[in-house]
């Protein structure tokens, strides 16, 4: 079934006349990622040559996608908005909140069971207001997303920060919160700061023990957790073109942990065969007939330093088998030197668990390839000595998998599959002992690996590689096992060596699958209710928050000040937590207890300035509110890096915090605390992060005249009675500046729509 086929050809029908006079305005050839940009623009806006990185431009995203632990929050959002029907094609995908413990079937009835209520609102309220639905088990929305509905040359946002894999399919898909995707649902324009453009021109063929996943694992180690920031990444070459398109979806979605806008490929055969494959020959068709539109122009991958504002070059046919991590995504070491780093930095080498699947990493070619070591183990008289796990990323995939008999390959080294869902990926994994806390190595293939992240446990050190190497790192049980060179020793005492994984880019008797797993909305939603119970633990209706006041911040108390990397898991950490993504005031409760306080190096644990008591930080929140006065956050270098949940800023504002000043944000969290009507603001001098002490009172000056550009002056009120005046930059524009004063986006709308 091909979804939303007349919106692909409308697209299409239009983007050679936007593409040509985008060209025309910007007297040059043209990159893919600008074509796309250019081909979406809003109604209205003239192309000209926006300034990258400077100028905020309002586009016309073609779809939205929403996952359901962001979705609760976003729906919630939208259905105060008085729309009947959303404006564009959307969907909802059930995948976050499925614990994974024993195998797939059991614990999806339970998380079915677990979170009913959950699931019946979304179900519900997808109904009502036009939106597809994919219930429990269906997959990871990200998966989905590439199987069914990205198209390319296309443009979508998603309610998660993965949303970006879609780019493997020649998409511009772009990961935001849940007030952005309101806004395009409920029909307006959604603006974006003119990304940056990078280049990456792949050269060479991937041979080996070496896959897509590497990729994007050496990228992040150039680039780093910021390098990518309000950046597009666009890959070129023959060693583009040779990667099948699942494998360009693996390196799209990791460019979220390089912070980038988004990253994207142009339309090939590849991309044609993946279309065919998941029948979409029409879309393929369709798309053949303007390719040209569809790729960037021949003489930008020419001279690529003339167009892209940054050019990387890596040769495929070089590139080694890398390891991420641990704790932080971009920290890479090629397999041959792990011997040398583990042994430097003394991490555990002996792999406790090998966990394939993901996102990032579960497509048809990533399981065969694995498979194909997972064979070797009784051909060689091998023994597992890790234990392994897999979570397919799809029904699709996985009834796919098991009809080609891959599963019961895995499940002969000992294999455990979960559902189809995020799984251990998000914290959703009942993983035995991790209460423990004992200090321990994994490798896996998602994409993050943050502390605490897959089981909770701060002493699980994760790296991340791709599917391959993880069977093998887990059949060796050693994190320095390098299958290039080394032997392993087998049951009979002889040292025997892996072969490279070998595996089918899609399945040669085709897809198939019983029940995907789609609902599709009422034609007329009018009559469907929506019901939110008042005494509800997971969902709970928003209330507008209130609009500024009119005049500066005046002693604001210093809620923390926030040490080293503090992502959105730190702000409003997963796990368990999931099970309050709908209910604001429940799940403020886990607000900044991942954050390390600068003053005294321990978590969740801050001064209260009223009693000069320590405590946590959301009860300590909770104790100014409650005495009427407003606070500020306090953070170091890319603050929110990582996810896409607003809860990140929904929960600071619901509390009372105002104000979050930082050295830089990450893209995604600045928008969503802008969004939500807080002040998201850096210093001017990073230095300055140095002034701010523990029992300061704050001054924000200058909001009566809060203008573009112009920086706002902070005083910090010490308790000795000094005085430091620092400055504070910000980057809202006329709207933002509308949305701060209103106390919140959502508040705009409801102005124009006369609530
Ligand atoms: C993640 O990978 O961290 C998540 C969970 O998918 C998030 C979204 C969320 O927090 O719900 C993301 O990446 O945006
Ligand atoms: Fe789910 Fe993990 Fe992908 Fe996020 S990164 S969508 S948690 S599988």
């Amino acid at each position: 079934m091909v979804f939303d086929l007349d919106l692909i050809k409308k697209t299409y029908a239009g983007m050679p006349a936007k593409v040509e006079a985008a060209k025309k305005a910007l007297g040059r050839p043209l990159t893919l990622a600008e074509k796309i940009l250019y081909a979406h623009l809003w109604d209205g806006v003239s192309p000209r040559d926006f300034q990258r990185g400077k100028d905020y431009v309002d586009f016309a995203p073609d779809r939205v996608a929403m996952q359901d632990a962001t979705a609760q929050m976003a729906l919630l959002q939208f259905d105060t908005t008085g729309r009947k029907k959303v404006a564009v094609p959307s969907t909802v995908h059930c995948d976050h909140l499925i614990v994974a413990k024993n195998e797939g079937k059991s614990d999806l009835s339970k998380a079915v069971s677990d979170n009913e209520e959950v699931y019946n609102f979304l179900s519900s309220i997808s109904n009502k207001y036009g939106i597809g639905f994919w219930k429990p088990g269906a997959g990871i929305i990200h998966q989905v997303v590439l199987e069914n509905y990205a198209f390319p040359g296309g443009m979508m946002i998603g309610t998660d920060s993965h949303t970006v894999n879609a780019g493997g399919l020649g998409m511009i898909a772009i990961g935001v919160g849940g007030a952005d995707a309101c806004d395009v649902m409920a029909g307006l324009s959604w603006e974006l700061l003119m990304p940056k453009l990078i280049g990456v021109k792949l050269t060479g063929k991937l041979n080996g023990w070496t896959s897509p996943k590497d990729v994007i694992l050496k990228v992040a180690g150039i680039l780093t957790v910021k390098g990518g920031t309000n950046a597009i990444v666009e890959y070129f070459g023959e060693g583009a073109t040779s990667m099948s398109c699942t494998g360009k979806g693996t390196i799209c979605n990791m460019g979220a942990e390089i912070g980038a806008t988004t990253s994207t490929f142009g339309y090939d055969e590849s991309m044609r065969r993946y279309l065919e494959a998941t029948g979409r020959k029409e879309v393929a068709d369709a798309a053949d007939q303007i390719k040209e539109y569809l790729t960037g122009d021949p003489e930008v991958y020419a001279n690529p330093e003339k167009y892209f504002d940054k050019v990387i070059e890596i040769n495929l046919s070089e590139l080694e088998p890398h390891l991420n991590g641990p704790f932080t995504p971009d920290l890479a070491t090629p397999i041959s030197k792990m011997k040398e780093v583990a042994a430097q930095n003394g991490w555990p080498t002996k792999v406790e668990v090998g966990l394939i699947g993901s996102c990032t990493n579960s497509s048809y070619e990533d399981i065969s390839r694995a498979v194909s070591l997972a064979k070797q183990v009784a051909e060689k008289g091998l023994k597992t000595k890790a234990e392994f796990t897999i979570t397919p990323g799809s029904e699709l995939v996985r009834y796919t998998i098991e009809r080609d008999g891959f599963l019961d390959t895995f499940s002969k080294i000992g294999a455990r599959v979960f559902a189809n869902a995020c799984g251990p990926c998000i914290g959703m994994w009942d993983r035995m002992g991790a209460e423990k806390q004992e200090r321990n190595t994994i490798v896996h293939s998602f994409n993050r690996n943050f502390a605490k992240r897959a089981d909770g446990n701060p002493n699980t050190l994760a790296f991340v590689a791709s599917p391959e190497l993880v069977t093998a790192l887990a059949i060796a049980g050693d994190l320095t096992f390098n299958p290039i060179t080394d032997t392993l020793i087998n049951e009979k005492g002889e040292a025997v060596k892996l072969d490279p994984p070998a595996g089918n880019e899609l399945p040669a008797a085709g897809f198939a699958v019983e029940d995907a797993g789609y609902q599709a909305p009422a034609e007329d939603g009018s009559k469907v209710t929506v019901d939110v119970k008042s005494d509800s633990k997971r969902l709970q209706l928003l209330y507008p928050f209130a609009a500024w006041e009119g005049t500066d911040l005046k002693s604001l108390k210093l809620l923390i000040k926030a040490k080293g990397k503090c992502t959105t898991d730190h702000i409003s950490m997963a796990g368990p937590w999931l099970k309050f993504r709908g209910h604001l005031d429940n799940i403020s409760n886990n607000m900044l207890i991942g954050a390390v306080n600068f003053f005294n190096e321990k978590t969740d644990l801050v001064k209260n300035q009223l009693t000069g008591e320590y405590g946590p930080v959301p009860a300590t929140q909770r104790a100014y509110k409650a005495a009427g006065i407003s606070s500020i956050v306090v953070g170091d270098e890319n603050y929110g890096e990582g996810s896409s949940r607003e809860h990140a800023a929904m929960e600071p504002r619901h509390l009372g915090v105002r104000v979050v000043l930082v050295k830089s944000f990450a893209r995604i969290h600045e928008t969503n605390l802008k969004k939500q009507g807080m002040l998201a603001l850096t210093f001017a001098n990073k230095e300055d992060y140095a002034k701010i002490q523990e029992d300061d009172n704050i001054d924000i000056i200058g909001l009566t005249n809060f203008t573009p550009g112009k920086p706002l002056e902070i005083v910090l009120n010490h308790a000795d009675g000094s005085q430091d005046t620092i400055v504070a930059n910000h980057s809202y524009n006329e709207q933002q500046i509308e949305w701060f004063k209103a106390g919140g986006a959502l508040n705009v709308i409801r102005k124009q729509a006369g609530i």
